[in-house]
């Protein structure tokens, strides 16, 4: 059977940053007048008394610095407390989603890096946790503008898009549906944050990541890493939650409702799902027959540092070095599906022929994909 390759990766990084110090200026003065506006009903116990964020408390629990925002305004003005349009909505009038010109943008690098012309794309899959819209695909729009002829479609499994993108895409490679692929993950994932929740409002960044997939024998990239086993599993929990889908719809009125919103029992997702992420890589390598010392470098899921120095300390049986498993989460934040393949994008080129690697993904669902890979 032909070894396929993941033979290019592009990223999409928004123009600007908020560093954790704005984000939590806006929010305790957005707080601070809250509670002043409401001290007699918060006295009576009507309402809570919105609680106060840190700096020190966000980089501390979640190693996250900074994040990429497509509109850095909104969420610091505390009239609005949530972003506006960006740049890339204008002109308005084309009717083409925010979320397809990230996409394009990444995608024609990792064309670039891959050596593919766009032509030669036979499919292409939008894995992102959000969509902009739910007819006609984001992929599709994306397969037509880079002069690709095949077929495309949209599909989401949170945290692990990305993952299950490139094995879905594999599959096809695989059965002869299709013969080269472009996967692109991309998590415009601000829209649907409330920047008033205290405990969320620091999580999540924006960006686009895309892969190139092909057969190995048709590839003519020098930044190609061959795919030797994939291995998804999923266990439903709704200790992550997004519930913006068609309840929304049926119940307008009530979108600041907290049950609309990104939810999340962190500790819970942390102990439960970092010991599942540990087992799953080790079963991985075992049936593989690949030791954890010849494994170079662990391209983890950046949603918590704390969360990826447990399990590579787990699997090292010592801590890992960042060039072993790396860190974009201090500068991206969490970048939900994107963030494993940022981190495999920005650390991937210094690798030598025959050294391997593991791109694992984890999050909501629960989902966890993880991908073998060796440099060619
Ligand atoms: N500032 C100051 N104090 C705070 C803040 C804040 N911003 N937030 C919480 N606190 C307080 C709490 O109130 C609590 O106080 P007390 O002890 O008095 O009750 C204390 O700090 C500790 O709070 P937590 O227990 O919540 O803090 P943790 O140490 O657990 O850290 C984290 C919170 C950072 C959330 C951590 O639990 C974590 O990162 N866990 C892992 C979560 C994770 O990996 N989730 C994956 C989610 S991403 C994902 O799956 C993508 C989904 C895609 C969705 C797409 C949407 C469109």
């Amino acid at each position: 059977m032909s070894s396929l390759v993941i033979s290019g990766t592009g990223v999409y990084t928004p123009k600007h940053a908020i560093s954790n110090e704005q984000l939590v200026d806006a929010y305790n003065a957005w707080a601070e007048r809250y509670n002043g506006e409401h001290a007699a009903e918060i006295e009576s116990g009507e309402l809570e008394a919105k609680p106060l964020s840190s700096a020190e408390f966000i980089e501390s629990v979640s190693g996250i610095k900074q994040r990429y925002l497509m509109e850095t305004e909104g969420p610091l003005d505390i009239d609005r407390m949530r972003p506006g349009l960006c740049d890339l909505h204008e002109p308005e009038i084309d009717g083409q989603p925010v979320m397809v010109k990230m996409m394009l943008d990444a995608a024609k690098t990792a064309l670039e890096d891959a050596g593919v012309d766009g032509s030669e794309i036979d499919l292409v899959i939008s894995a992102s946790s959000p969509s902009e819209r739910v007819a006609p695909g984001m992929a599709v729009e994306v397969l037509e503008i880079i002069g690709g002829k095949g077929f495309a479609f949209d599909m989401a499994s949170a945290c692990s898009s990305a993952t299950f993108g490139i094995s879905t895409a594999s599959d096809a490679l695989l059965s002869g549906m299709a013969t080269k692929a472009l996967v692109v993950t991309c998590e415009y994932l601000s829209p649907f944050m409330s920047y008033t929740d205290r405990d969320s409002h620091f999580i999540f960044g924006d960006a686009c990541v895309a892969m190139v997939i092909e057969k190995e024998e048709d590839s003519k990239s020098e930044n190609a890493f061959r795919i030797l086993s994939r291995k998804n599993y999923s266990k439903f929990s709704e200790n992550i939650s997004a519930y913006f889908g068609s309840r929304v719809m049926l119940e307008r009125d009530k979108l600041d409702d907290p049950r609309f919103r990104f939810l999340q029992n962190g500790r819970t997702v942390f102990k439960e799902l970092v010991p599942m992420v540990v087992r799953h890589v080790q079963a991985q390598l075992a049936s593989e027959g690949v030791e954890i010392e010849d494994v170079k470098r662990m391209w983890l899921h950046q949603a918590n540092i704390n969360m990826n120095n447990f399990a590579s300390k787990k699997l090292l049986g010592r801590d890992a070095t960042q060039l072993e498993a790396p860190i974009v989460l201090d500068d991206y934040a969490n970048t939900a599906g994107a963030g494993c393949m940022i981190a495999f994008d920005k650390y991937k080129k210094d690798l030598k022929s025959g050294d391997k690697g593991v791109i694992c993904s984890f999050g909501a669902g629960y989902s966890i994909g993880s991908i073998l890979v060796e440099k060619v």
